[in-house]
């Protein structure tokens, strides 16, 4: 089985709906369960400022998936919920980025594995950190700047998503 973790956000919209609906579709997928859910974060737009805050968040999952067939989950995941692919780093209901797969370093046309920019955002890197400590080196210092907590999550996954979806 094959762990990999993902990143999540939104800023349009209903956000808090948008992630638990991304999470609960994820793990209903054959050959994925979601293992951890991070709490969740407010987080100040980057790259492209004029838009709104977002809520970010990450999960682990395991997987029987490759990568290639996960990245066509999550790009059929974000189409669902209403994804339009308008400006660059812009507004959008769902994003789902894939961080890390296995080790393994991926560098293909449409998938690149690690995430080439999760290291620079520390909108990734807070809820990241919160789910896999593991991976935070020694002399990793965060700089959590517009990055706030804005809803404690803890437990089990499926408290996540809990019954208002099924
Ligand atoms: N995603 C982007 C561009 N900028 N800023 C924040 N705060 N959170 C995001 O998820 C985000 C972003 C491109 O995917
Ligand atoms: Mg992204
Ligand atoms: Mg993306």
């Amino acid at each position: 089985m094959n762990v990999s973790f993902l990143s999540i956000g939104s800023n349009m919209g209903d956000r808090l709906r948008h992630l638990q609906q991304s999470v609960y579709t994820l793990h209903s997928q054959e050959g994925i369960e979601v293992v951890a859910v991070s709490s969740i974060y407010e987080t100040a737009p980057i790259g492209f400022i004029g838009q709104a805050d977002f809520l970010n968040m990450a999960v682990k999952i395991q997987t029987s998936l490759d990568p290639h067939t996960l990245l066509n989950v999550c790009q059929q995941i974000e189409s669902d919920l209403g994804r339009k692919r308008l400006i660059r780093w812009g507004p959008r209901t769902i994003d789902l980025d894939i961080l890390l797969y296995n080790n393994e370093n991926i560098e293909s046309e449409n998938l690149i594995i690690p995430h080439p920019r999760m290291l620079e955002r520390a909108f990734v890197l807070v809820p990241l950190f919160e789910i896999a400590p593991e991976l935070a080196s020694s002399e990793e210092v965060v700089q959590a700047g517009g990055v706030e907590l804005w809803k404690k999550i803890d437990g089990a996954p499926e408290s996540f998503w809990g019954g208002s979806l099924k």
